[in-house]
């Protein structure tokens, strides 16, 4: 049975960063139904918006202090229910964020567990004794530190595998998992269309043995999740999960298992990280090792039987025309040429706000500027640790959250039209060539490629559902070809900054959409810098060479 969420292309919202519409610097709820136009426009199904439930704001919304509240600075419960219809009456579904590995410490359920340990709620968290006069073990926070602390009301540690307002709820409690499913329930009966399900793969730790993700009972919990609560309804769901393998993969999604619609992992998105070592240390990209990775991820999962997502950015990752194309001399080709190449991919693609416009990197010089709390902390823990600040300060303009979380690009005017007052981040000063208000009225903008990219997947069903193939090329160079009833599209990407060379094994017939205004239709041919195009091609028989068997 085909599912919606399988045809369809998501656009994430960073609330915060979106759309500020009373001049408090802070993107909000009606700031979005403002600019639900646009989305329509781009021709996005659903919306993907960060967390807006009531919130301390520590990790920008991932610390919920209560998950039935908008939090006010975003707006109110009628606001979003506002935003819900209209988006509704542009045929746009609004997918929730999920948090519930962790709460904020702000959280009822948490105030009252570190109260008492008799407290019905303290086994809502993971408390466990100090052993020798210190943390239980070893386990570490993402956001620095040790994963334990201390609790001095109780004389406990609590578990933290973010920050240490983000204490982990306690999965093994069956009573806060009906919580947390009455809690989903009163979402769905609201008319969302989904979830995605932050960090959901550590739900099911065993922090004794220190396992965090794909813990014994991850499975079991999302089964029972799913039974209790959106296997009930027409929606997608998403899970986020890092270190998802193929087979990992196959196991969230696989409609027969009743867990997730799909997930979103990591592998290609870590490839300029030194494996065994943190974020903050990276290495050049290797083209070929992207290519593969991209391949394997489209042969290795059976999407007769599971799904995947697509996508380059999301509100954690570098701008990926910064990080992977070039911002500068080829910011434009490049942004489409990775849009080409991933929107012409088997799976649900992602957009991430302003990657239509090809929106760049934010450089800081000085850590003042940094609101994240995952870099502030890198930056605090490795500085005492005696890494050089300069050296720091490089990684967090490479690697840091905050380049993906400046203000929306609308305008060339005041703040990019993001708000009349002081945005809570600063407006990036590259707006006053990079809006939305400058692509829209350019036929050859990023944003007119994201567009057609959009329109082709709704139109073709080759775009969804065909079948993938990879061809043999020069390291720097992407191939494929996607086969549905008959019909054969060839995708090329130039992954580099330099010439490639390309023998297309077949007949290129109709260029379909193309990042350089004169593609040609020879079959040799040499490609320019982040060169890509789509071509409808003939000679299917000379094609079946380089298909993989399946
Ligand atoms: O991210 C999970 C996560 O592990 C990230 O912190 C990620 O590892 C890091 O940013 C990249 O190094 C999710 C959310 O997307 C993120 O915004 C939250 O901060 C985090 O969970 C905690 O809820
Ligand atoms: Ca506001």
């Amino acid at each position: 049975m085909t599912q919606w969420w399988q045809q369809a292309v998501v656009y994430q919202i960073y609330p915060r960063s979106f759309q500020d519409s009373n001049g408090d610097g802070i993107g909000d709820l009606p700031g979005i139904i403002s600019r639900l136009d646009y989305l329509q426009d781009l021709g996005v199904d659903a919306l993907w918006l960060s967390p807006v439930y009531r919130s301390p704001g520590v990790d920008n919304g991932y610390d919920i202090s209560d998950y039935e509240a908008i939090d006010p600075q975003f707006g109110t419960m009628a606001d979003m229910r506002r935003l819900i219809q209209a988006a509704k009456a542009r045929h746009i579904k609004i997918v929730m964020d999920l948090v519930v590995n962790h709460t904020s410490d702000q959280h009822p359920w948490f105030q009252a567990a570190a109260r008492s340990r008799a407290d019905p709620h303290r086994d809502w968290y993971i408390w466990r004794d100090p052993v020798d006069g210190h943390e239980p073990n070893d386990l570490r926070s993402t956001f620095s530190g040790s994963a334990w602390a201390w609790s001095a009301a109780t004389g406990q540690y609590y578990l933290h595998l973010f920050g240490r307002q983000q204490p982990d709820l306690n999965w093994a409690n069956p009573v806060l998992r009906q919580a947390i499913y009455r809690m989903m329930n009163f979402w769905l009966d609201e008319g969302i269309g989904g979830f995605r399900l932050d960090v959901i793969d550590l739900i099911g730790k065993d922090p004794d043995a220190g396992i965090t993700a794909n813990g014994p009972h991850l499975h079991d919990y999302l089964r029972e999740m799913n039974a209790a609560t959106f296997g009930r309804f027409p929606v997608m769901t998403v899970g986020e999960t890092w270190g998802a393998t193929p087979a990992i993969a196959q196991q969230f999604s696989d409609p027969a298992h009743h867990e997730l619609s799909m997930v979103f992992q990591f592998e290609a998105m870590q490839l300029d990280q030194v494996p065994g070592q943190s974020k903050w240390v990276t290495r050049p990209l290797d083209h070929q090792a992207l290519r593969d990775v991209l391949c394997k991820w489209q042969t290795e999962l059976d999407y007769h039987h599971g799904w995947n997502a697509l996508f380059w950015n999301n509100h954690d990752l570098p701008r990926i025309v910064s990080r992977w194309g070039d911002d500068g001399r080829y910011r434009v080709r490049s942004a489409k040429m990775l849009a080409i190449l991933l929107h012409l991919l088997r799976g649900t693609p992602y957009i991430y706000q302003g990657e239509e416009l090809g929106m760049t990197n934010a450089p800081i010089e000085r850590i003042e500027q940094v609101q994240d709390i995952e870099s502030r902390n890198a930056y605090a823990e490795q500085v005492a640790a005696g890494v050089a600040p300069a050296t720091m300060l490089a990684a967090i303009n490479r690697m840091g959250r905050d380049n993906a979380r400046t203000p929306m690009q609308w305008t060339a005017g005041p703040q990019a039209g993001f708000t009349a007052g002081t945005p809570w981040l600063p407006v990036n000063a590259n707006h006053r060539q990079i809006n939305a208000a400058a692509a829209q009225a350019d036929q050859d903008s990023v944003l007119a490629t994201y567009r057609q990219l959009v329109a082709l997947r709704h139109t073709h069903p080759l775009v969804v559902w065909g079948e993938f193939a990879p061809l043999t090329t020069v390291p720097g160079v992407m191939a494929y070809t996607r086969t549905y009833q008959g019909e054969t599209w060839l995708i090329v990407a130039n992954l580099t900054g330099t010439a490639q060379s390309f023998t297309s094994p077949a007949h290129l017939d109709a260029v379909i959409i193309s990042n350089m205004t004169a593609p040609t239709t020879l079959s040799s041919l040499q490609l320019a810098p982040y060169q890509a195009f789509v071509a409808k091609v003939t000679g299917e028989r000379d094609l079946n060479t380089h298909r993989r068997e399946s």
